[in-house]
């Protein structure tokens, strides 16, 4: 699914039975290597909430019962290579088992020892915000893809609590 800009539309799902927060490190595609929540593209003919839903299940095996829509963030590479739309829902409550998928391998992190230095740069800055509970809107602009050797770097940031 396209905004109205024609950026593509991803949904992030943080997993928070505080004072714990459930991740999974990607182990494929884009962002391998980092902790993240759960999440991917809107298909069409899906809502955002539908495809937020579908995506856990998918990446870590789980209903998620009640999803709370915490931000929206733009992301984008100065390189021209991704612009995309994500937003970001927090959920307190599941049904099933976690399990490990081929995109995921999941764990759960004390809100206090979260990964950060293994998590995307801007994560730093809006994942403390929503785990207080308050809602916010931004855009991170990153300099390029990251490789093996190389970790992308945040050159512009904007960001509101709303
Ligand atoms: O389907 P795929 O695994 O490619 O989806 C990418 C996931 O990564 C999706 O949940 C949205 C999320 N995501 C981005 N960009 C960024 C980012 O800069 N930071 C974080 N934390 N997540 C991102 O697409």
């Amino acid at each position: 699914m396209l905004n109205k800009n024609n950026k593509k539309i991803f949904t992030l799902c943080i997993i928070h039975q505080h004072p714990k927060v459930l991740l999974g490190m990607k182990k494929r595609g884009f962002g391998a290597g980092r902790w993240n929540g759960f999440g991917g593209k809107v298909k069409d003919g899906e809502s955002i909430k539908e495809a937020a839903k579908r995506e856990v299940v998918e990446e870590v095996g789980l209903k998620v019962k009640e999803l709370e829509k915490m931000g929206i963030i733009n992301f984008e590479f100065q390189d021209g290579s991704r612009a995309v739309e994500v937003h970001i829902f927090q959920s307190k409550d599941f049904e099933g088992q976690i399990v490990e998928s081929e995109e995921m391998k999941p764990e759960w992190f004390d809100v206090e020892k979260l990964p950060l230095k293994v998590m995307w740069p801007a994560d730093t800055h809006w994942l403390p915000i929503l785990l207080q509970g308050k809602k916010f809107k931004g855009k991170f602009l990153y300099d390029h893809p990251s490789t093996s050797e190389y970790s992308s770097q945040i050159i512009k940031k904007d960001l509101w609590e709303i």
